[in-house]
């Protein structure tokens, strides 16, 4: 048996999931009643999240107002065992519901089932790349919808690799199949002040964006130097950067002042894929409330299960990009840990894939990266249909 908390709570085993499980098994909901489904799409998700697989849940009661169809869409076929209005039915035949109230019931439901069926229609829909560009209101976030559905490509190459020359090198190779090229430029030996003019001319040649991956983490002020100063000037070349929100919303007013006129955007940290990390919880709403208040500026989230979050899905202008993909589950020596692109898209909700060594280390890195962006792609098109 396993027990879904509904609060996670700093005491304790502070875990969502409860129970004796093994990753892979099957898992039944059992419910009293299902209105819309959305009580027991909340339980499925950190239990699908936790490995476990969910295909049935078993209610008492099915109020007939949308949620066996919500269900049947995010794959979970609903037992109940009375429908309402059969309900209404045996009652009214024992003689126990008078005729008038039997007919208020039943116009009630009809009404409301209808109602239902629209919501849940109009909240499953998974809006297109195209369809949420316009839904941005940040340039770059724009920008980066339309580059991913003219492309097809929601594929960010993670280019960590050991120089500035490697690094344009892969750049002109990887290029057509990208939609985002993510550096961590002070990894760089032979980093120089051109360094990002040319970079940004391979960014144009084959239409993608560039993500400096600074993760910056400081108060305000500081930021706001990092940003723009320095030797690697990154506001000069970079489309797109990212911050922690350990230091509050501060870092993100400072980093706006001076990317925002130049029509840069912002990713906020709301998860990492590191084994162990705390970016979860409280911590996760948190970015999501900043992101709210700054969606001018903030384009979306380095998230790894978006689809788990309260209120998910969120407001579908923001990007969700997803680090520690590979082919296969896994991870490294030091915790990092791996999704396959299926999963992080198709089940786990997120936009935009990012690999690193699953590419650079592979023989052949733009054949490799053409297989990841048809991976993505199909579990993209998947979430879609
Ligand atoms: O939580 C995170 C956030 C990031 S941005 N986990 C990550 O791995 N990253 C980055 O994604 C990390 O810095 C690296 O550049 C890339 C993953 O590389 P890979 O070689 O493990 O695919």
């Amino acid at each position: 048996m396993v027990m879904r908390r509904k609060e996670i709570k700093d005491y304790g085993t502070s875990k969502a999931i409860e129970g004796d499980f093994t990753p892979g098994h099957s898992c039944l909901i059992v419910e009293d009643l299902v209105t819309s489904g959305t009580s027991v799409l909340e339980t499925a998700a950190p239990l699908r999240a936790a490995g476990l697989k969910v295909s049935d849940a078993v209610v008492l009661i099915d109020r007939e107002q949308g949620g066996r169809e919500n269900l049947e869409s995010n794959g979970i076929k609903l037992h109940s065992i009375i429908k309402l209005t059969e309900m209404v039915k045996i009652l009214s035949e024992k003689g126990k519901l008078d005729k008038e109230m039997v007919r208020i019931v039943m116009r009630f439901l009809e009404e409301n089932q209808n109602v239902a069926a629209l919501t849940t229609k109009a909240k499953l829909k998974k809006l297109s790349f195209l369809e949420r560009a316009k839904l941005s209101k940040n340039p770059t976030g724009k920008r980066l919808f339309e580059i991913m559905a003219e492309k097809e490509s929601n594929l960010c190459l993670a280019a960590d690799v050991g120089s500035a020359a490697e690094l344009l090198e892969i750049a002109e190779k990887v290029g057509p199949e990208i939609c985002l090229l993510k550096t961590h430029v002070d990894i760089l030996p032979d980093f120089t002040p051109d360094f990002g003019s040319k970079l940004r001319t391979i960014a144009e040649k084959h239409n993608f964006l560039i993500f400096e991956d600074r993760k910056f983490a400081d108060i305000g002020n500081t930021v706001t130097m990092q940003y723009e100063g320095g030797i690697f000037r990154i506001l000069d070349w970079a489309d797109i950067v990212n911050a922690h929100i350990i230091s509050g919303p501060g870092i993100v007013d400072g980093l706006k002042l001076k990317g925002l006129p130049r029509g840069r955007g912002l990713l906020l940290l709301a998860e990492m894929s590191s084994a162990g990390n705390l970016a979860k919880g409280d911590y996760t709403t948190f970015a999501v409330k900043i992101a709210e208040d700054h969606s001018d500026f903030v384009i979306g989230f380095i998230s790894v299960d978006p689809a788990s979050w309260p209120g998910a899905p969120i407001n579908p202008s923001f990007i969700h990009a997803t680090p520690g993909v590979q082919m296969v589950t896994g991870g490294d020596a030091l915790g990092q840990q791996y999704n396959t692109p299926y999963s992080v898209v198709h089940d786990r909700g997120s936009d935009i894939i990012i690999v690193g060594r699953g590419i650079i280390k592979s023989g052949n890195p733009a054949e490799t990266a053409r297989n990841y962006r048809l991976q993505g792609w199909n579990a993209y098109l998947a979430k879609c249909s």
